[in-house]
């Protein structure tokens, strides 16, 4: 049943891929017209160019293949059901939405390159539990720039929760320390941690994760309870690469695919989910507010 529900969103969420993808299916096998081996090498391509990725493309294939041997597939139709059941079957496994800390507060950190929808994600993610009489506190360990403090701090007082904060280029796990501290002493539910994208280079930000990560958990063992990377899914296989770096620095416990509304490459939740083996908690649909926030539970 959640899991049905978690596919309905996906499937929303991929409603650009499915759309150009129906009609690219649609366009290799005319109406009427019998399934050639051809067509399914047209289809393998179709795939491809969705960004589903190679291992779970070929996967596909190999069992299209199968049934177009059998003559159970056929038709136009009849091949989209198949990738359609094939591909619930492969994400129907993905466990639904964020896993709470036995004992609150449950403390999310929230990763990933500037610009994927960090920020954006950590205030569509609060207004979904402070709605739901969740106590949220955000701290904004994004310290690189002003302008980040700022974003979040104006999005704490838009939904009305607590920040955290230090002034521009303090110590990211500082702020951190600091907000795990008020979270457990105004028995917050959930603390988002914010965290900067960029620095001078790629090893510093990386560094700069795992050490939020240790002082994080040596505040509040267990802590982090999870850890999710903001990927952004109009960038299309680049993804998986930075998911890779990210997940050696910080383990991760699941994703975020934020402008799932801007791409007809909407595959990659799949590759993700398959070359990762990570969840793709929630997917985000819309740059406005909170319009559109799609969350798997
Ligand atoms: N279309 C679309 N745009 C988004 C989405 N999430 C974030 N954005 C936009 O992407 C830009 C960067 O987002 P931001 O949250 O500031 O990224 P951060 O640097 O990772 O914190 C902003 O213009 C957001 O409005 C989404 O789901 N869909
Ligand atoms: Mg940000």
């Amino acid at each position: 049943m959640i899991f049905g529900r978690a596919f309905e969103k996906i499937k929303q969420g991929l409603a650009k891929t499915r759309e150009s993808f129906g009609k690219a299916i649609h366009a290799v096998l005319t109406i009427g017209r019998k399934l050639s081996i051809e067509d399914i090498d047209r289809i393998e391509e179709l795939l491809l160019s969705a960004d589903i990725g190679v291992e779970a493309t070929s996967r596909l294939i190999e069992g299209l293949k199968r049934d177009y041997k059998d003559k159970k597939v056929e038709k136009p139709d009849q091949v989209l059901d198949y990738l359609k059941a094939e591909l619930k079957r492969q994400l129907g496994a993905a466990p639904p939405g964020l896993t709470f800390a036995p004992s609150p507060p449950t403390v999310v950190m929230i990763a990933g390159v500037n610009g994927t929808g960090k920020t954006t994600s950590i205030a569509k993610l609060t207004r979904h539990f402070a709605s739901r009489d969740r106590r949220v506190l955000l701290a904004a360990s994004d310290t690189f720039r002003a302008a980040a403090i700022e974003q979040l701090a104006a999005w704490s007082q838009r939904l009305g929760v607590d920040i955290v904060h230090h002034r521009a280029g303090a110590d990211p796990s500082a702020v951190a320390y600091d907000a795990v501290d008020a979270a457990v002493s105004r028995k917050a539910d959930l603390l988002f941690v914010d965290t900067a994208g960029r620095l001078h280079t790629k090893v510093n930000l990386m560094k700069e994760l795992t050490k939020i990560r240790t002082v994080i958990g040596k505040k509040l063992p267990g802590a982090p309870h999870e850890t999710l990377l903001v990927l952004d899914a109009t960038v299309g296989q680049n993804a998986i690469a930075q998911a890779k770096a990210f997940h050696e620095a910080a383990p991760l416990t699941g994703i975020v695919l934020a402008k799932m509304d801007g791409t007809a490459r909407g595959g990659i939740v799949v590759a993700i989910h398959q070359t990762l083996g990570l969840p793709v908690k929630y997917l985000g649909v819309g740059e406005k507010a909170f319009v559109g926030a799609l969350f798997a539970s």
